[in-house]
């Protein structure tokens, strides 16, 4: 079993050297083309995108998730798994965010896919990053599905006990959700109180649509920012999206 491993120390020696990170999430259900796929994802690659995350909420087949890991892994760069279920795992990626959706009201996000899921990933011998995931607001499909108990956008202090009960835990990384195609980023406070006050990676992801939203995230505390719908939408403007993140340092 591999746990934190040659991903983890990838991204730890990147956010030693004061860099902050990109990730490029590609929902295998949306990106059926798989000539569009080599094409984005080279582009991405060529902008400085640090890693692949693979994953989405409805839809995906196994063989779609082996399919996008297998193109992705030619890219040279980590390919990781950011599962909505069980259908997302593939031994073709390099790691999987190992997740707790820390607010849901459903017991089986907090306990029962991880003991599901437990077997899968040692068999596949994928790296397991773990994270507390917490999504921050409702009307997407991320939030429906898991059934989120949202956090008030004025409200840091929440964010910030659940982070610390994600450390305490023994979690190595948050990730701070809007939600894909979401009509607001999360506020920057999130981030930043939460890097002010635990060791955590802070992931921030979900409606990231331009590059001045995602400096600010990035220059509030957000270690690594996550695009996915801008990517698929506008490839041009995720290059630039990158290039912003790129300039800022932590
Ligand atoms: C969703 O945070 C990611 O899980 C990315 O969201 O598709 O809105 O970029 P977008």
């Amino acid at each position: 079993m591999q746990m934190l491993g040659k991903v983890h120390n990838y991204i730890e020696s990147k956010l030693v050297s004061g860099e902050k990170l990109h990730f490029t999430l590609i929902d295998p259900e949306k990106t059926r083309d798989i000539n569009k796929l080599e094409e984005i994802s080279e582009k991405m690659v060529e902008a400085g995108t640090d890693a692949f995350l693979v994953g989405g909420s409805l839809g995906i087949v196994h063989e779609e998730a082996d399919l996008v890991a297998q193109v992705l892994k030619k890219r040279g760069k980590p390919v990781i798994l950011f599962p909505g279920n069980i259908n997302c795992l593939t031994r073709y990626a390099d790691a999987v965010l190992f997740m707790l959706l820390m607010n849901t009201l459903e017991p089986y996000y907090l306990t029962q896919i991880q003991v599901i899921a437990a077997p899968i990933i040692a068999k596949y011998s994928l790296e397991t990053l773990p994270t507390g995931y917490i999504v921050v607001d409702q009307d997407t499909a991320v939030a429906h599905i898991g059934r989120i108990h949202p956090i008030p956008r004025n409200k840091p202090e929440i964010i910030l006990a659940y982070a610390m009960a994600a450390q305490m835990l023994g979690l190595k990384y948050i990730y701070i959700e809007a939600g894909s195609g979401a009509q607001q980023p999360v506020p920057p406070e999130f981030p930043k109180i939460v890097k002010e006050h635990t060791d955590l990676v802070v992931i921030v992801g979900g409606g990231i649509r331009n590059p001045d939203t995602a400096k600010k995230l990035a220059e509030a505390g957000a270690d690594i920012i996550v695009t996915g719908t801008i990517v698929e939408k506008d490839p041009e403007l995720a290059t630039r999206i990158i290039e912003a993140i790129k300039k800022t340092r932590g």
